[in-house]
């Protein structure tokens, strides 16, 4: 009786997760990135037309749940820096997500928590001039086609680079592991011989 009675619930679990699974309305999957743009692999919400503080443009992105552009590569770097030549971005700075308040000297990204995993920095930076610069902006100031990362006041107003978290594949995961929690707890709730089921 008792196996019986935990083959029942299981089957539930198994019911619950696929029924679950078939339910597609979820927001967080949605391809409509807009006002992202796509470069590469990664989304970016490009603000040439407003500057703000570095603290007010990490709240800028944060009010499109995304955050200060973080660069983890040289194939990124390239992707940002065609694109904003491309488009007359070329006498402008942008905020990027990454400073040394914590530890002067140590740049890190403010979305990892971690230290930046790349750098190109412009001949000579970073060099924290007047002792007052701890955030990192792209600017273009060599004819290479490139923008590069410098040091600058964060109380400066630079405009903004904001990025999209990774898609969020979680989502129907998510959804799939609430409810079968939820099952696994009714089972062992109700089932209290499940021990001697087991044995
Ligand atoms: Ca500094
Ligand atoms: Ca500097």
């Amino acid at each position: 009786m008792a196996k019986r009675g935990i083959t029942k619930h299981i089957l539930l679990v198994f019911v619950c997760i696929f029924s679950s699974s078939s339910t597609t309305s979820v927001n967080e999957c949605s391809t409509d990135k807009d006002p992202f743009i796509k470069l590469g692999n990664k989304y970016y919400l490009i603000n040439a037309a407003v500057q703000l503080s570095w603290h007010q443009a990490f709240l800028f992105c944060r009010t499109y749940d995304s955050d200060l552009a973080t660069i983890e590569s040289e194939v990124e770097m390239n992707a940002l820096s065609s694109y904003l030549i491309t488009n007359g971005h070329s006498t402008k700075h942008f905020w990027i997500g990454a400073n040394d308040y914590a530890d002067e000297g140590k740049f890190m990204s403010y979305k990892t928590g971690r230290p930046m995993v790349y750098t190109k920095w412009s001949g000579g930076q970073p060099d924290n001039a007047g002792n007052i610069e701890d955030c990192v902006h792209l600017w273009h100031i060599n004819n290479n086609n490139m923008f590069e990362m410098n040091d600058w006041s964060c109380a400066d107003g630079k405009n903004i680079i904001c990025e999209l978290p990774k898609p969020q594949k979680c989502c129907r995961v998510e959804r799939i592991s609430n409810c079968g929690l939820k099952k696994l707890a009714e089972i062992f709730a109700q089932s209290a011989n499940v021990l001697d089921c087991i044995e």
